[in-house]
């Protein structure tokens, strides 16, 4: 039975197409050195969760998230069976909005998508017509919930998938487009999808996906310093956050990295939590408080 399972779960993990690496975990001493990624969808997790459970491997709760803790569970299983050290990732979605310059999709016109989809000639695009093969895509798309995709739903859906992600510096004040009046300056690279760029004592952050942080002159957006978070790469969902001459980055993997304010900024030190972060940690007077999966932090001095 256990034979079984165990070949059962070779083959799931062998079977999982290895993609580019997203990142580089220490989560166990076997991937020091690996630089292998295993992307698998909720439900393969699932299954390799359930499957470590049974070998005796405790992948922690079975829920289909790649959390450390079935990371850790996947690693150790793949060192006892001589497996080689693939880290396993969770697949996410694809991002439906904007990108970086190079990854921006082409979305034709209105005239032209109803040329090519409209096949009942009808003026507006139904579900069966639309080229979206995600029908929440659709959805997310009929602005009026009408079921149908008119002109304005398919502007606005154009718009948001075209959309280019930059860092724009706008002067305030003025009325109306101040377009070619109040901007001053706009950066295209590296720019972060969800963390918020962090502005400290005259010095602008940016903490972007895969562990890249830069610091910008906020002045006339020009890079002072571009580089990896070594030892702290993979997802980053919280907004960097600063006090005491010192910046906070957690990153998903559950790794908080302590880095000197500065134009040339330096890493002083990587603490790994044994959980995931998704959420900013938070400073209120002498404290900051860090917030995993399933543990609120508070450090002091
Ligand atoms: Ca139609
Ligand atoms: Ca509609």
């Amino acid at each position: 039975m256990v034979t079984r399972v165990v070949a059962s779960l070779v083959l799931a993990l062998l079977a999982v197409p290895i993609g580019p690496t997203i990142s580089v975990l220490a989560a166990g001493p076997a991937t020091k050195s690996q630089e292998n990624t295993i992307l698998a969808t909720p439900t393969l997790i699932r299954e390799i969760q359930f499957m470590l459970l049974t070998v005796g491997i405790d992948p922690g709760p079975i829920d289909g998230n790649a959390q450390q803790r079935t990371k850790r569970a996947a690693l150790i299983f793949q060192e006892r069976n001589g497996l080689g050290a693939f880290v396993l990732e969770q697949q996410r979605p694809r991002d439906e909005t904007g990108g970086d310059t190079a990854q921006r999709p082409e979305v034709p016109d209105w005239k032209e998508t109803l040329a090519q989809y409209d096949a009942d000639h009808d003026g507006r695009i139904s579900l069966a017509e639309s080229p979206m093969k995600n029908p929440t895509t659709f959805m997310e798309a009929d602005l009026n919930h009408d079921g149908y995709l008119d002109e304005r739903d398919w502007n606005f859906y154009r718009a948001r998938k075209t959309s280019q992600n930059n860092v724009v510096a706008i002067r305030g004040g003025g009325h109306g487009d101040v377009t070619s009046t109040h901007v001053l300056w706009r950066y295209r690279k590296a720019v972060p999808n969800v963390p918020s760029p962090l502005l400290y004592k005259g010095v602008m952050y940016l903490m972007k996906e895969g562990g890249i942080f830069t610091s910008v002159n906020p002045k006339n957006g020009e890079i002072y310093k571009q580089a990896r978070l070594t030892g702290a790469l993979g997802q980053y969902w919280s907004s960097p956050v600063a006090t005491d001459g010192k910046i906070y980055v957690a990153s998903e993997d559950g790794k908080v990295t302590v880095i000197s304010a500065g134009e040339e900024w330096e890493i002083i030190a990587i603490n790994e939590f044994d959980e995931d972060i998704f959420a900013t940690p938070a400073i209120a007077g002498e404290s900051i408080y860090i917030r995993t999966r399933g543990t609120l932090y508070r450090f002091g001095r």
